[in-house]
């Protein structure tokens, strides 16, 4: 923890804060949100917000939000097992948390590969030896080789056992929570305790567009009932969850956390919460969030703004990065972001050591230079202090002009607090730092230091009894909550598995495919009306000349098998290539779907009275358990764009829904995201289900997701893996091809 003699800083004015207020409560009263708990309905109704029967929204007035702020404390000490360990959240301080929640890890061999709970192991390890980390942190990594349904106990074990700090408890549901409650009551003496002292800390999430959903909320409540702190962490990305433009987007965001401290505060009032900021943008270019963006940096700032406007501890994202190692790009941005976060006033800043690649790897060389990026902060942030005058006065005196202060006394005296030492950075000079030290990199001294670290590393001492009755505890849970589903690796029976780097090369017997040019590539053939042209009014995502030239083709005797293939699949052929090579963005992509959209208007229902099937039809959906969407939109939007009939069943899709999908629009390809490493598993059961029920291999199946990799696929059985929109779009193309030619009916 450490103090900010300065600042905040603020990036709005008083006005822009009122208005940014304004807007929020009109949200909250006139648009409303989802509540996906009875629970949590009944408690914001009974507190007298309202909702609407028909479409379930909450409308929250701005006097509950007035009266639910005055309940809540504006700090609290966060206790940790060792009581000199124990920090203020609050005022002018600043806790810091390791990075949360990724899949994947950058080891020390530059290998980027799934976490596991070794990792966990040591990450927590590091946590607990970090001077600079003051809370041990919670899912500082996934660990994949873990039981999804029971790892959260190995999880708070590792975080208990490897350091004596604050620290974070798993919020993965319900069940998860209250097993966090029970070891954090053994840990700290029972339950009445707990129910006085803040000691662990849960993440929960806003479903970003204005929805608290069922898993979160059973954690949030359990949390509350305990007392113990919340993050409320409103999860827009601006372009994506949320509006492209910064101050909506702002709005949207406040309307979100209020909410939340809303239903806290209803729930136990004066329960510890945080508000909290995880919001970003999305690079429209490659569709991926962009957490080391300036705007990301400015959403911090923002946001911390309007938390502490309303008298709450606020926290920030801290050291984010897109880059996907450590390198000059982590630098730049976990330092722009790392700073936006403390200057504008951050009580807890999660992600502060670790997180690279838009939160999907922890990096453990970046966990200690991003130690080392603390440091310079902090030492920023202690300012300018003014020493006494007299003694300056004399010292300079003595020295005098032309004079040397480094043999002075003074000097002697000072120079061990008087400049922060650095742990890596380079100050030496350059033949030193050539010659005599072998030019290491920082990334090098990082590792090495990283290796020494765990070598050495013992873990705090911990009672005896209490390590038997958490150990007791932990066992006892795993026999009771087993595994449901064990994934192992599948024979490639059914599958034709398309290979990761080309589309064009899933079925080796086929041609390679022609490199497609950029532009709208003149017709051979002459057309009573200009195909070429209404190919570009695709590229150009210009919807009514391209409604007019398929009209016009039409009326001129045109089939419109001719004015799809060569106008609108030809152009929307050459907008996937541009898209692709990053040429265009993902707003001019849907524009162009839009645009292909106009001609199909008048050309599907002609196909369908000649009996041509669609391109392709394709169902698709986010697995159970999982709400991410804004990847699976994406897809959905570009297949469409393609020309695929698509039903989007949405997220938390169950078996039985994928299933009665394709009994409805009997599909070619059935498409399966998830981000959640802990509902990749479904995956399997899925496919595993469409193989019993012989759907395959006239039936192909695609997944994605950004932690899956083409091992995944391969070892699932899926028939391809998209690593992107446009990647997926190829490779349904092509699984298009296989069904088709080794159609057996259904
Ligand atoms: Co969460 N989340 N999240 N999250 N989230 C991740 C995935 C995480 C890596 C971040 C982190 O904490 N480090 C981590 C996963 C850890 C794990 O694997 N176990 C995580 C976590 C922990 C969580 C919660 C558990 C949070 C918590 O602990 N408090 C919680 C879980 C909720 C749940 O699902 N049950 C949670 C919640 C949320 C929000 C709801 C707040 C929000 C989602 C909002 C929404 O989707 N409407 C959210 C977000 C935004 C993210 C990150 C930051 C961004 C995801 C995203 O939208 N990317 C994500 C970190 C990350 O991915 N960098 C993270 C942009 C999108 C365009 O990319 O989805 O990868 P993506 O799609 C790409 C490709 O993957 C591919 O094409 C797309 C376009 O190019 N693709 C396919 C995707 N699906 C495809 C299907 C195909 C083919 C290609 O064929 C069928």
């Amino acid at each position: 923890m450490f103090s900010r003699v300065f600042g905040p800083f603020n990036v709005l004015t008083e006005s822009q804060v009122e208005f940014i207020h304004r807007y929020s409560i009109r949200i909250l009263e006139e648009i409303g949100l989802i509540f996906r708990d009875p629970r949590a309905v009944e408690i914001l109704l009974r507190a007298g917000a309202r909702q609407d029967p028909i479409n379930q929204r909450i409308y929250i007035s701005e006097e509950l939000v007035r009266s639910s702020l005055e309940r809540a404390p504006g700090e609290f000490i966060f206790h940790g097992r060792n009581p000199e360990k124990s920090v203020v959240v609050g005022g002018g301080q600043t806790v810091t948390a390791p990075g949360y929640g990724s899949p994947f890890v950058l080891d020390l061999e530059g290998n980027r590969r799934t976490a596991n709970y070794e990792d966990f192991e040591n990450f927590s390890k590091l946590a607990g030896w970090a001077d600079g980390i003051d809370c041990t942190g919670g899912t500082l990594v996934e660990p994949q080789d873990l039981p999804v349904e029971n790892r959260h106990l190995d999880m708070v074990w590792s975080l208990i056992r490897n350091s004596d700090k604050p620290t974070m408890g798993s919020v993965v549901g319900e069940v998860a929570a209250r097993d966090t409650m029970k070891m954090m009551s053994i840990l700290f003496g029972g339950d009445d305790v707990l129910r006085q002292k803040p000691v662990v800390l849960g993440l929960i999430n806003v479903n970003s567009p204005l929805v608290y959903d069922g898993r979160m909320l059973e954690a949030m409540l359990t949390y509350v009932e305990f007392r113990q702190p919340i993050i409320i962490a409103p999860f827009v990305i601006a372009g994506a969850s949320g509006p492209i433009t910064l101050s909506d987007a702002l709005a949207q965001h406040n309307a979100e956390a209020l909410a939340g401290v809303v239903l806290a505060q209803n729930a136990n009032p004066g329960a510890p919460v945080i508000y909290g900021c995880a919001s970003a943008i999305l690079d429209m270019r490659f569709g991926s969030p962009a957490i080391g963006s300036p705007e990301s940096a400015l959403f911090v700032s923002g946001t911390l703004q309007m938390g502490r406007h309303y008298g709450l501890p606020v926290r920030a994202g801290g050291t984010l990065s897109d880059a996907k190692d450590l390198d000059v790009q982590s630098g730049y941005e976990k330092m722009l972001v790392g700073m936006a976060s403390v200057m504008s006033g951050a009580n807890f800043i999660l992600h502060m050591a670790g997180i690279i690649d838009s939160y999907l790897t922890m990096s453990y060389e970046s966990f200690l230079v991003d130690v080392e990026i603390l440091r310079f902060i902090q030492r920023f942030m202690s300012g300018i202090r003014l020493e006494d005058m007299d003694t300056g006065m004399k010292l300079l005196s003595e020295v005098g002009p032309a004079g040397n202060f480094l043999d002075n006394e003074h000097t002697f005296s000072h120079y061990q607090t008087a400049f922060l030492s650095p742990m890596f950075a380079e100050r030496n000079a350059y033949e030193t730092w050539q010659q005599d030290r072998g030019a290491i990199s920082i990334k090098e001294k990082a590792r090495e230091e990283v290796k020494k670290v765990l070598a050495n590393y013992v873990p705090p001492p911990l009672d005896p009894v209490v390590e038997r009755e958490l150990l007791a505890f932990i066992a006892r849970r795993k026999q009771e909550i087993q595994p449901e589903y064990v994934l192992e690796r599948k024979g490639e029976a059914n599958s034709v598995t398309v290979p990761a780097d080309s589309a064009a090369r899933a079925e080796p017997q086929e041609q390679a495919e022609p490199e497609i040019p950029a532009q709208a590539p003149p017709s051979a053939e002459v057309y009573p009306v200009d195909m070429q042209a209404l190919a570009q009014s695709v590229i150009d995502g210009d919807a009514p000349i391209a409604d007019r030239l398929t009209r016009e083709g039409l009326k001129a005797g045109m089939t419109p098998e001719i004015i799809l293939e060569k106008g609108l699949i030809a152009g929307m052929t050459v907008v996937g290539v541009l898209f692709k090579n990053n040429e265009i963005f993902v707003p001019e992509v849907l524009m162009s779907a839009r645009a292909m959209k106009a001609g199909m208007a008048h050309l599907q229902p002609l196909l369908e009275a000649k009996g041509v099937e669609p391109l392709g039809k394709y169902v698709i959906g986010t697995v159970k358990g999982d709400l991410h969407d804004i990847g699976k939109n994406l897809v959905a939007m570009m297949l469409r764009g393609a020309g695929f009939e698509v039903m989007d069943l949405g997220v938390d899709t169950s078996l039985e829904k994928f299933l009665a999908a394709i009994e409805k629009l009997q599909p070619q390809i059935v498409g399966m995201s998830a981000l959640l490493t802990t509902t990749m598993g479904q995956m399997a059961r899925n496919i595993e289900a469409f193989d019993k029920m012989n759907l395959r291999p006239s039936l192909k199946v695609m997944v994605g997701g950004a932690p899956l990799s083409q091992e995944f696929a391969t070892k699932i059985s899926a028939d391809a893996y998209g690593k992107d929109a446009a990647d997926a779009v190829g490779k349904a193309q092509m699984l298009l091809r296989l069904v088709r030619k080794k159609a057996t009916p259904r």
